[in-house]
């Protein structure tokens, strides 16, 4: 630790020794963070070296590293790479943020200019790519998405104690779900899909989900977890022709009635065995369709021919993550709220079941009093200031929140920025946002912007 931080680090350890459980987030430096991949020697010394020479320096938040890059690449890479593809990295995936084969999309011309910084490691085809996405079909690549498997008799006890929603529910049923501390924080938001009655397939966060869950198995051994992440691919079939595109390559039928919205079932796509879960992180209809990494290049290809007659595009993280994520109002674990945070204040209260019996952190939250501060969803009025996350907000002239995610939002045409606020800045108060010694202006608005009747999705 640096002198700058030894203040804050002694109240959080005398917090931790005290308290059992620091007040400040500090998954940022749990060593329990880091993939395999991450622990190799030259790995850490190549980091470490890069760490240690940046430490003052001002860095672009999608700044790529340079060493030790291709460490992970899913079964799509060379056709990603065929398309174009601009990799940068998170947790060893080269993970693609838009295809330059998608710079002849008509949608790129309308997408509007950014200022220097905001448009570093971003090009206006990510634009392009999101409004495709919400008006034909798009491809992402979802294997990165951290993914468990929860078996054995004491699976769903295990589940249903170490989460809030009920997970007791048919197999085919998936459930979106949340993990908390023993004083009520968020530790991870969570996809539950129960595949069988003592399987479950969960997709989580990060590497410090499944040391979370390895720690607290029963020692009679009647629960397993594994990661299947690895040895398995995602590809994510979104937009309203998804179904167009999917429904003549299988025999199973994926209509609404036949396969609801948070509904899963196993299917053949043209010859390759998958589990499809009718979800979407982008709020299009549509499935993450799932298989095992040998079939990947024949899931791609299937899926991509098949989808030519209805426009069909490869899209990036760029798209996804931001642009179409926030439009929605999905929330980041990490960066949107984390262990600081209670379900009700990060407005995913909808997600803890209280009548369901015990689960870790329900009593913490039973005796919680109204909170003072709310994830806000901001709209900013000028459409070339992208701000970047982490900028403070003004409410009448005081510093008074933050910026966690930002993004343009394409549909909608406007600059999207969540932040923690007072409960008092309700929608239409107007704020300020501190973006490189400027303070740009902001209103307060009612989310989700997008979609709010959730009619795509369940369509
Ligand atoms: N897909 C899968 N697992 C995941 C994610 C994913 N696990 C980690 C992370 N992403 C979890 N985050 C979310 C956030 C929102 C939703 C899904 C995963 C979502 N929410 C609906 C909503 O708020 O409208 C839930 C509706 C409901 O509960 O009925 O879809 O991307 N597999």
């Amino acid at each position: 630790m640096w002198i700058t931080h030894s203040a804050g680090v002694a109240r959080a350890m005398a917090e931790w020794l005290v308290d059992g459980a620091p007040r400040t987030d500090l998954h940022g430096c749990d060593l329990n963070r880091f993939e395999t991949a991450q622990l190799a020697p030259g790995y850490v010394h190549a980091r470490s070296c890069q760490s240690f020479v940046e430490v003052y320096d001002i860095l672009h938040p999608l700044q790529p590293a340079e060493k030790y890059r291709s460490l992970r690449t899913t079964p799509f890479y060379e056709r990603q790479k065929d398309l174009g593809a601009v990799f940068l990295e998170a947790a060893g995936w080269e993970r693609p943020h838009w295809y330059e084969a998608n710079a002849d999309l008509p949608e790129v011309a309308g997408i509007p200019a950014r200022n220097e910084w905001a448009s570093r490691f971003w090009s206006p085809i990510a634009g392009a790519e999101a409004l495709v996405a919400r008006e034909r079909v798009a491809m992402f690549d979802m294997t990165p998405l951290k993914r468990l498997e929860v078996t054995g008799r004491g699976a769903l006890p295990f589940l249903q104690t170490l989460t809030t929603n009920q997970v007791d529910k048919k197999p085919g049923a998936v459930t979106y779900t949340l993990m908390l501390g023993e004083d009520g924080g968020i530790r991870s938001d969570l996809t539950v899909a129960r595949l069988a009655d003592h399987t479950f397939q969960v997709g989580v966060n990060s590497q410090l989900d499944l040391d979370w869950l390895r720690r607290q198995l029963p020692a009679d051994g009647s629960v397993q977890v594994r990661d299947l992440t690895g040895g398995t691919c995602c590809i994510g079939l979104w937009g309203p022709r998804a179904r167009e595109v999917l429904a003549p390559l299988t025999k199973q039928d994926f209509s609404h009635r036949a396969l609801g919205y948070f509904k899963g079932q196993q299917a053949y796509v043209g010859g390759v065995p998958v589990t499809a879960l009718r979800l979407s992180y982008v709020g299009e209809l549509g499935w993450e369709l799932y298989t095992s990494a040998e079939y990947g290049r024949l899931l791609w290809d299937t899926l991509f021919e098949a989808g030519q007659s209805a426009g069909i595009i490869a899209a990036g993280r760029s798209a996804f993550n931001t642009c179409m994520r926030l439009e929605k109002g999905y929330r980041l674990w990490g960066t949107d709220m984390t262990a600081e945070h209670d379900p009700y204040e990060a407005g995913v209260g909808f997600a803890v079941k209280m009548d369901k019996g015990f689960f870790v952190g329900r009593e913490a939250l039973e005796g919680k009093p109204p909170s003072s501060r709310r994830l806000s969803c901001l709209t900013i009025d000028d459409p070339y200031a992208v701000v970047m996350g982490s900028e403070p907000v003004y409410v009448g002239g005081q510093p008074a929140g933050y910026v966690t995610s930002a993004a343009f939002g394409y549909t909608i045409g406007k600059s999207i920025a969540y932040a923690w606020l007072p409960v008092e800045a309700v929608a239409g108060t107007t704020v300020q946002v501190e973006y490189f010694g400027e303070r740009v202006p902001a209103t307060v608005a009612a989310e989700p912007l997008f979609d709010p009747g959730m009619a795509r999705l369940r369509s």
